[in-house]
């Protein structure tokens, strides 16, 4: 699948930024109309897919692929180009592309990855310059917010230029940003968006909620809702992830405390849905959650907050199998679609890919398998995926947007290659919001205090912060243990043992289901509360008894279950249940089996 856009990119759209797989065409800026924004904020003309894919290329293409990109970036991008482009799109498609290749390139933890001729910093360059160009989004913003657009060619916000910004445009830019101080040791970067964080977090509501939309020049805000979607998505993850590349406890406790009001304001009663609420009141203010938020369960995964990941992953699930894909707003009130396209977006699957990760629960897998089926079903053209501009109709729209390439095949790749170097790492790697990999060597991680000259400005800030946390530690399911188990054997680790602690086999499964208005799974406990697996297959029990016992007495047992034969050999063991504990032994209403006699030494499971 990636081979298939990454090849029509580069035949029908290179140098342009993206794919129209429909007509086999490229596509730029739309010049004709410069207020068409779903273009524009992304489309600056210079080859933006190929600058996002960059890393998708050292993990799942070829070295030299990757190589071949990393030259042709360097010898036929440039961003003096005469456009208005957003900030936010520019930084976590562009800039954490081009970081992030230079990382690979050079980094040693990516050896595999390191390109030899790549000796002069070229990308690093480049990226200085594209981060230049946006800098002045930060000037006369008295706030320290800044504005959510430059045009590039100029490194000028226009006089035009609107004064409102939605908080994942300005909050999301430290992990790019503070990479580019570390690496280059120019703090005005990271300075610059480290500032803007603050700036909004200041300004949350005495609920510790952000809204969505604030002005950057009163710092007033415009839009009040809060959510884990559209508008500000990511400046949680950009918190959360900081602490890690950077190591650095302030955005933890910034993390800590957004994160704990989010699960006591926004997550509703029934723990699966995630609302917009007025930031602040905490009160309900629309029916819709949106596909964006589906990367919020990852999210969980990454604080360590398991179950609860879980039980929001459901509902996008049920979503997905409900439609085929994820309608950008789906109703959770009328249990319909509010808003019915599908741009290829990557978030669910990120969140299903972190799950598998932490859980090794195979249902994931399936999921991903349903994922990768649906979208190679429904959207792959001649040249390239197209995006469904109707999850119910199936109507396809002629775009293809980088994060197709950057992100949802990267994260649907790594998902199945368990053994990739990128799962196996023992390394403080974050994925940025578009994707990207970055990484900071030890000695990148530990400055930010002596270049910044910050921490003082915050640490009245961060006390604060810890006296509100120990107001709320007795309240918290932030301090609660998860159930979390590494060592669960799954049937990825022995096939075709059924396990019952995986998903499909619990009620939350169902309850997200309800939630979405889909009828619950294929039903896994019969009627009469037994286990009817394996569905399909064979099922056969031999066992021989000896010549002086009662039939239950058991020596050998030879179980065929679906494909796989296993031998149990159990002398002396003392009747059937305790000969097939080591079978089943994860039922929670014990095991019930009716056997049928072939004869007197054979036995086939009739129902089990
Ligand atoms: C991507 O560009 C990023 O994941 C961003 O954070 C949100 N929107 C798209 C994907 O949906």
């Amino acid at each position: 699948m990636f081979n298939h856009g990454w090849n029509n990119y580069m035949q029908h759209a290179y140098p342009e930024d993206e794919l129209n797989p429909l007509l086999c065409t490229g596509r730029g800026s739309d010049k004709a109309n410069p207020s068409n924004i779903q273009i524009n904020d992304v489309l600056g003309d210079f080859s933006l897919t190929l600058v996002d894919t960059l890393d998708t290329l050292a993990i799942l293409g070829t070295q030299e692929q990757f190589e071949e990109a990393v030259r042709r970036v360097i010898d036929t991008v440039s961003f003096e180009q005469y456009n208005k482009v957003q900030v936010f799109e520019a930084n976590i498609r562009a800039l954490g592309g081009l970081l992030s290749a230079h990382i690979l390139a050079t980094d040693p933890t990516f050896k595999k990855n390191n390109i030899p001729w790549y000796t002069d910093d070229s990308l690093l360059h480049l990226a200085v310059d594209l981060a230049d160009r946006l800098l002045p989004a930060f000037n006369n913003t008295p706030t320290g917010i800044p504005f959510p657009r430059v045009n590039l060619g100029l490194a000028q916000v226009p006089p035009t230029e609107t004064v409102e910004t939605c908080t994942a445009g300005a909050g999301s830019l430290i992990l790019e940003f503070g990479v580019l101080s570390r690496l280059t040791g120019d703090p005005k970067y990271e300075r610059a968006a480290k500032i803007a964080l603050h700036a909004l977090w200041e300004r949350r509501s005495s609920l510790n909620l952000l809204g969505n939309v604030i002005n950057i020049q009163t710092g007033h805000w415009i839009h009040t809702a809060s959510s884990t979607g559209a508008g500000i998505d990511s400046v949680f993850e950009y918190m959360l992830k900081a602490a890690i590349l950077f190591d650095d406890q302030v955005y933890h406790d910034m993390f800590n405390e957004a994160y704990r009001a989010l699960l006591l304001f926004v997550r509703d009663s029934s723990g699966y849905l995630y609302r917009n609420v007025h930031m602040g009141t905490g009160s309900l203010m629309s029916y819709w959650i949106d596909s964006l938020s589906a990367f919020f369960p990852g999210l969980q995964v990454l604080h360590g907050d398991l179950d609860t990941a879980i039980k929001n992953h459901l509902v996008y699930y049920h979503i997905w199998r409900k439609y085929h894909a994820l309608p950008e707003r789906f109703n959770f009130h009328d249990k319909t679609v509010d808003l019915a396209f599908y741009p290829l977006r990557p978030e669910f699957v990120e969140s299903t890919y972190h799950l598998y990760t932490a859980t090794k629960d195979p249902f994931y897998l399936e999921v991903g398998e349903m994922v990768l089926e649906d979208i190679n079903n429904r959207t792959r053209v001649p040249c390239g995926f197209a995006s469904i501009g109707d999850v119910r109709t199936g109507r396809l729209e002629d775009r293809m947007e980088s994060f197709m390439l950057s992100e949802t095949l990267k994260y649907l790749y790594l998902l199945f290659d368990t053994e990739h170097e990128v799962n196996r790492m023992d390394a403080n790697i974050v994925f940025t919001t578009e994707g990207h990999i970055l990484a900071l060597p030890m000695k990148y991680q530990q400055n930010s205090k002596n270049v910044l000259h910050l921490e003082r400005d915050y640490k009245q800030e961060h006390q604060n912060s810890q006296q509100r946390k120990r107001k709320f530690v007795a309240l918290g399911p932030l301090n609660t243990c998860q159930r979390y188990n590494p060592h669960k054997t799954h049937y990825t680790v022995s096939p075709n043992i059924l396990d019952m602690s995986s998903i499909p086999y619990q009620p939350h499964i169902d309850f997200a289901a309800e939630i979405v208005g889909m009828p619950v799974m294929d039903q896994v406990l019969s009627k009469y509360g037994i286990c009817q697996s394996p569905i399909g297959g064979s099922y056969e029990v031999k066992f021989s008894s000896s010549p002086d016992s009662e039939a239950q007495t058991i020596r050998e047992a030879v179980i065929n279950y679906g494909f796989e034969q296993m031998v149990h050999q159990q002398h002396r063991s003392q009747n059937v249940l305790s000969m097939l504990n080591t079978y089943l032994i994860k039922s929670l209403s014990g095991l019930k089996m009716d056997f049928v006699a072939r004869d007197k030494t054979e036995y086939i499971v009739k129902r089990g």
